[in-house]
């Protein structure tokens, strides 16, 4: 069952598209209070209660022990310390004693205090006065979620291709670059699908546009690499380049569809173009005019884009850089403390995504003026929401590949997600998968992580095991940060072992289609906490590092360095496979713990009894792959 609650009235977010009687926000049974200005409730667990939710967010897959906000973040630095990162996923539930959903759909900030101030409280607080509510009861979490993800309407499903291994970097700057990189793998004959472009293959970082000199004919070009069975995938960042002359900045100014200063001039900040305007995707007019640009590319042949930096990130505003200035001028040749070099230090680290600045920006809504904080959290949201309307509604449902870094719940119907800018570091793995199921309740089901790790240096071992995780997440890409070392799979000398765990991929992709098609349509998650599925199994409760998948598997990734394998906990007996190019290991394991051998090479696989896994050849490409010619495991 679901119902809503209202505060006020609420600016229609779209998450969820269910219609629904309201009910008074003061009927809500969980402690509704306004406190400090700030709208409040809470519930109590107990011991053994698991609060799952938050989608994209650091820590557990059981949240208990942390304060989590909802505030879309462009930070790199994804450590336990944190709050926020790029994504506001308000769906939070309970499962054990009791079992319920809570939706806050509200783009304002949101803190969820889970058992950090109260061990045994979960607090919610929601800055803002306008919004709904959402309470989902059923008798288990999958049903919840279920209901939850009825509501809020069905998954999007991306091209088939975009089940193929996909290889991107920042940046593959022009056509040599890509080229290098199709050979690599052509060479190796390990398979892939898409190169993606980073921001270096416009002209100075403008959307729409792409840089002549390193792409000389593109539409040549990107029909060339079609013809290889390869996609190129283009980034498009939010902020649009303040130049006279720019089509896209010039038509945003006549039309007044940026977001603009108190004053009602145009709002600016900096980001890679250098100072940029910021579209109010907000308003309809706006979503179908950028929407619509996408065009320029998809006319050259492109078919799938990532939007980036669409928290949206802001390096610096001209206020908050003048002041800074300011300070650090009048401190010249004064007598400088300590606290005085903190001071001025801290100033200008603190120039990036600056609360100050995201409070002077405004939105018009139906012709009022609304303050970006009010509805920070649907910024990206609403930029992916124009794209893929626009999509849909152009070139139909599914046919392109979109996904985005900033995200709420209803960006789920037109988009996926990645994980954004993770470190080559081995806990990163173990976080990634955490947040898969996560993600998944909360709609996202094309999502992944950067295999290999996006900052610092990964070694062989660690883009091995992050890839064997990646073989089963929808969107499988390999990415990396300018500057680090090159993380290709043909990067570090002998690419077998790296062949054999991307074949495998692609024998799975038609069992791994089905079952994202099938969870889309039925509202299922792709990812399962094993809690979900036996629950009264105390080890299966507490299990972090394992996956069911579908309903016939369950995963368990090596995710630490220097090991031949790792320990396993299997609910039920099952069969493990190890997979490894073309080559099976079929073995049967009884419920309990195991410690299994897992090669750099290879892909463990537990299958539950009497279920049946399909596998096909692989092949170099998506298109080649002969999804009737299966044979089962
Ligand atoms: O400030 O476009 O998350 O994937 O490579 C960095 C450059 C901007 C952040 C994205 C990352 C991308 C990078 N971008």
């Amino acid at each position: 069952m679901i119902r809503k609650f209202r505060l006020g009235s609420p600016y229609d977010t779209n998450a969820v598209i269910t219609p629904l009687q309201a009910e008074s926000i003061w009927d809500f049974p969980f402690n509704p209070a306004v406190t400090d200005g700030c709208f409040e409730f809470s519930f109590l667990m107990r011991q053994d209660d698991i609060v799952y939710g938050l989608g994209e967010a650091v820590r557990g897959i059981n949240k208990r022990g942390w304060i989590y906000e909802s505030y879309c973040s462009d930070d790199p630095f994804h450590t336990e310390s944190k709050r926020s990162l790029y994504a506001a996923h308000n769906f939070i539930m309970l499962g054990g004693s009791g079992c319920f959903g809570i939706f806050v759909d509200c783009p304002a900030r949101v803190r969820w205090d889970v058992g950090y101030t109260q061990p045994d409280e979960t607090r919610v607080t929601v800055f803002a006065k306008d919004f709904d509510v959402y309470l989902i009861t059923a008798d288990s979490p999958r049903e919840v979620v279920r209901e939850f993800r009825s509501a809020v309407g069905k998954s999007y499903v991306p091209p088939f291709w975009a089940f193929g291994y996909q290889q991107s970097r920042w940046s593959y700057h022009n056509a040599d670059a890509v080229d290098r990189v199709v050979r690599g793998y052509d060479e190796a004959k390990i398979p892939l699908d898409c190169v993606y472009l980073d921001i270096d293959y416009m002209q100075s970082f403008k959307d729409f546009t792409v840089n002549e000199n390193a792409f000389p004919d593109f539409k040549e070009y990107v029909s060339a690499k079609k013809e290889q069975g390869i996609r190129l995938i283009p980034i498009i960042d939010a902020g649009v380049k303040k130049e006279e002359g720019y089509e896209i900045y010039d038509e945003g100014i006549k039309n007044g569809f940026f977001c603009k200063n108190a004053d009602g001039s145009v709002f600016e900040a900096g980001v890679w173009p250098g100072v940029c305007a910021f579209p109010d995707f907000l308003k309809p007019e706006v979503r179908r005019w950028f929407g619509s640009k996408y065009r320029y590319l998809i006319d050259m042949g492109i078919e799938g884009f990532w939007n980036d930096m669409n928290e949206p990130a802001l390096f610096y505003s001209a206020n908050g850089l003048n002041a800074a200035l300011d300070e650090a001028v009048d401190a010249k040749g004064k007598n400088f403390d300590l606290g005085g070099f903190f001071h001025i230090k801290d100033v200008f680290t603190g120039l990036s995504n600056r609360q100050e600045d995201y409070s002077s920006m405004w939105h018009s809504i139906d012709g009022k003026a609304v303050n970006h904080q009010d509805v920070h959290n649907l910024y990206g949201a609403c930029m992916t929401r124009a794209a893929g309307e626009y999509f849909a509604e152009n070139y139909g449902e599914g046919e392109i590949l979109m996904f985005s870094r900033a995200s709420y719940i209803g960006a789920h119907r037109t988009a996926g997600i990645w994980f954004g800018d993770n470190h080559s570091w081995w806990s990163h793995i173990l976080l990634n998968l955490k947040m898969l199921p996560s993600a998944n309740m909360c709609g996202f089901l094309y999502c992944g992580a950067d295999l290999g790790g996006f900052n610092d240096n990964a070694t062989r071992d660690l883009v091995l095991r992050f890839l064997a995780l990646g073989v089963f997440t929808p969107l499988m890409r390999n990415h990396s940060a300018l500057g680090t070392r090159d993380q290709e799979c043909y990067s570090f000398g002998d690419a077998g072992d790296f062949r054999d765990i991307i074949e495998v991929r692609y024998r799975l992709i038609p069992y791994l289609y089905k079952i994202f098609c099938a969870a889309s349509a039925d509202s299922e998650m792709i990812f399962r906490p094993l809690s979900f599925d036996y629950l009264g199994d105390k080890i299966a409760r507490e299990c972090e590092t394992q996956l069911m998948l579908g309903d016939d598997c369950m995963i368990a990734p090596v995710y630490e360095q220097n090991v031949s394998g790792r320990t396993v906990y299997l609910p039920e007996d099952m069969r493990l496979l190890r997979l490894s190019g073309t080559r099976v290991e079929s073995s049967e394991l009884k419920k309990g713990i195991h410690y299994v051998d897992v090669a750099l090479n290879e892909v463990p696989l537990f299958v539950k009894k009497g279920k049946k896994i399909p596998l096909c050849q692989p092949a170099l490409r998506t298109r080649d792959l002969k999804t009737d010619e299966l044979e089962f495991v």
